[in-house]
């Protein structure tokens, strides 16, 4: 390696093995981490200065359990480590990120990557927990035996981060040749393959070797959906026969001769431990997975942060609605009439003010979900979602990527790349807009604002949780019917790893708050403030002169583009202001409030009403009031179910590689939604409801 060649250490573990949290500590980044299977699912690079003054490009990997790839995230892992990336370097060094209180699954995988033979620095990761335990890791044996530098680490607390540095600073460190061997007849195979792969593959000893092993061990169905050329099946085909003829297990016999190598490394290297195994984790478990208590638990958690949305947040959100008024009074006394000085309160002050009054519900609702996601209750969610989610073909593991979903879907969709099967996969992407994301809850709160505005809180608070159980039954249903039209198939079997419970830290739930308050305020800051400035403009231009203000607006740009889809809007009980709302609301949900406060803020003359107020006098021409109950119900569903969201189509779209997903996605929620909605308004009309 030349001297000023930068450096590439890549960071591999069993997921939930803190190795985001390392990565986090070496770099100085903050990479998303969290208490639960799958949280990184795409690689992460940062550069990090060593004490010596060499700079090293450190990766952040997903975690896997081997290098047979099998989902999407672990496909990342392999991809890097054996330098098929495109855009990555093969890493010249590898930290192998351990949790020492599993450490004989975590050796499992320290066996594949000793096979592609690069320098590796073993860290011993989660100390404290195994300390906790009352059992203790023998490092200098376990090194000694290794012929590998081993750290002992409490990444949280940052223990152990400077011998890793040290170590990294170093300028050399030995490979080691691989320190497991198979029964005779499969290490002869395993060499042919080898030779064949290294002449044509072209790759070097220690990747063809790697590749040889994964792919003997795997059987011919797994084979038929992976790259294998005809050539390399014929091989294999081969390799199995001979072996099966031997009573050798193709499939077992590298797995076995792994195990034997861990069991022999860790033979007298841990101190069992004195007390019980993670005591609190089984009794906590035994409430929060249980089959009735767990939901009970689950129920009373979301109902507990959804009165905390209505009581304690009502406070700073007077506050701040308090701050934009004064603010839009202090714009009208320093600036002289005319357009500029309304396109600034009417406009931009009425739409970016409307979407930041949330803030203190959007810091409220990621409090509670960092709270779940650090202390490992996300897990045991999925868990008891599990029999729910195995009635509709999928399993638990699909419930992570919607769990996510309930902050955005984006991190949602995301995270399905941890599910093998390429149709679940697909099936979880394309139900997880239907669960209930943050961008919703201002639309949300303000509609029940609308339709109980003297209810108690317990009663906004039943409404809520009807809105996110709509949700997740949509999901549910939806997922159904998929798995039995358009993407049948097989779900492979899954056990669900459950973490153990840990306290999280105030650090890092301040963190994900401040850091989703940053996208939120971002979002009000840029295209909320872009849409409010555009639909300030729709609705002030074409000028009428000597008409009034209500007339205007209908004669307006806006007006017109209102009043054109009225007829498709109107059996959902809309007139062709809510139109002009959700038309914008499709760019961002969120964009449905700062729209209507800009609409009826002009529409109603404008200045001293609240949002609320304003609605609550807004009247069809006949003089009967617009937003009855039965439409602020049916304009709820709509919200529930429908599309609304640039971002996600993107990320869909690039998480499918087709636009094929996202085009269907829309349609059918977007069916789903009119429908829904429909049903809701059509239904409680002739049931005789307003
Ligand atoms: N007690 C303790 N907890 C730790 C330690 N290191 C990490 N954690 C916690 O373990 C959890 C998982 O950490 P991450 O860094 O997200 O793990 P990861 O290996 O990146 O996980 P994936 O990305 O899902 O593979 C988090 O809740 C961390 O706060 C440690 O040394 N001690
Ligand atoms: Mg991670």
């Amino acid at each position: 390696m030349s001297a000023d060649k930068v450096m590439t250490i890549a960071l591999v573990g069993n997921p939930n093995s803190g190795k985001t949290t390392v990565f986090n500590v070496l770099t100085k980044l903050r990479q998303k981490v969290g208490n639960y299977s799958g949280v990184t699912v795409e690689k992460k690079s940062g550069r990090m200065t060593l004490a010596n003054g060499k700079k090293t490009d450190v990766i952040d990997l997903p975690g896997t359990y081997s290098l047979a790839v099998r989902s999407t995230d672990e496909k990342a892992v392999h991809d890097v480590l054996f330098g098929h990336m495109t855009g990555t370097e093969r890493p010249d060094w590898i930290v192998c990120v351990l949790d020492a209180t599993n450490l004989e699954r975590n050796f499992y995988l320290v066996s594949q990557i000793h096979d592609l033979e690069l320098p590796m620095v073993i860290v011993l990761n989660m100390m404290d927990e195994l300390e906790a335990e009352g059992k203790a890791v023998d490092v200098e044996k376990l090194q000694a035996v290794l012929g590998i530098p081993v750290v002992p680490m409490v990444a949280t607390k940052g223990k152990g981060v400077e011998a890793l540095k040290e170590i990294l600073s170093k300028e050399t460190l030995p490979a080691h040749p691989r320190p497991w061997r198979m029964s005779e007849p499969m290490e002869e195979e395993v060499e042919g393959l080898v030779q064949w792969l290294m002449k044509n593959r072209n790759l070097d000893r220690p990747l063809a070797f790697s590749e040889a092993v994964i792919w003997i061990s795997k059987g011919n169905i797994e084979c038929e959906h992976i790259d294998a050329d005809e050539q390399l099946y014929t091989l294999l085909t081969g390799a199995w026969e001979r072996l099966s003829v031997k009573g050798v297990s193709w499939r077992m016999g590298a797995i076995e001769a792994r195990y034997n190598w861990v069991h022999k490394i860790l033979d007298g290297v841990v101190r069992r431990g004195s007390r019980r195994k993670r005591d609190m984790t089984q009794k906590l478990d035994a409430v929060l997975i249980h089959k009735v208590w767990g939901w009970f638990f689950f129920a009373a958690l979301m109902a507990f942060m959804f009165l905390l949305i209505f009581t304690v947040a009502t406070y700073p959100m007077d506050w701040i609605d308090a701050g934009f008024a004064r603010l839009a009074e202090f714009v009208k006394n320093v600036m002289p009439a005319g357009d500029l000085r309304n396109l600034i309160t009417d406009g931009v002050i009425a739409g970016v003010g409307g979407i930041v009054i949330f803030l203190p519900q959007i810091l409220i609702l990621f409090f509670f979900i960092s709270l779940l996601q650090d202390t490992g209750y996300m897990a045991r969610a999925a868990f008891i979602m599990d029999r729910l989610m195995n009635s509709v073909g999928l399993h638990g593991k699909s419930f992570i990527p919607l769990l996510s979903s309930f902050a955005c879907a984006i991190p949602g969709v995301m995270s399905a790349r941890s599910i093998e099967s390429t149709k679940d996969r697909l099936v979880t992407i394309l139900v997880a807009p239907l669960m209930t994301c943050s961008a919703r809850l201002p639309v949300f709160t303000l509609l029940v604002a609308i339709l109980l505005p003297s209810a108690s809180v317990f009663g906004k608070t039943g409404i809520m949780m009807l809105l996110y159980a709509l949700g997740i039954l949509g999901a549910v249903v939806m997922a159904w019917v998929f798995k039995r039209t358009l993407l049948k198939g097989p779900t492979p079997p899954f056990i669900m790893e459950l973490p153990p419970y840990r306290l999280p830290s105030v650090q890092s739930i301040c963190l994900h708050m401040w850091e989703r308050s940053r996208i939120f305020l971002k979002r009000a800051g840029t295209v909320i403030f872009a849409f409010s400035v555009v639909l300030w403009a729709l609705m002030n231009y074409p000028k009428h002169e000597g008409v009034s203000a209500a007339v205007a607006l209908e004669k307006s740009y806006a007006g017109q583009i209102g009043m054109l889809i009225e007829p498709v809007i109107k059996p959902l009980g809309y007139d062709w202001r809510i139109g002009i709302g959700l038309v914008g609301s499709f760019t961002a949900r969120e964009i449905f409030v700062s729209t209507m406060s800009i609409v009826f803020n002009v529409g109603e003359g404008g200045g001293a009403l609240t949002l609320r107020e304003a609605f609550v006098r807004a009247q069809w021409p006949d003089g009967s009031p617009l937003f009855t109950p039965l439409v602020c119900v049916s304009l709820m569903v709509f919200f529930v179910y429908a599309m609304q969201c640039i971002s996600s189509i993107a990320v869909v779209r690039r998480e499918t590689n087709s636009w094929r997903w996202p085009i269907f996605q829309v349609v059918y929620m977007g069916v789903l939604a009119y429908t829904a909605a429909f049903l809701v308004y059509q239904g409680g009309r002739i049931i005789g409801l307003q």
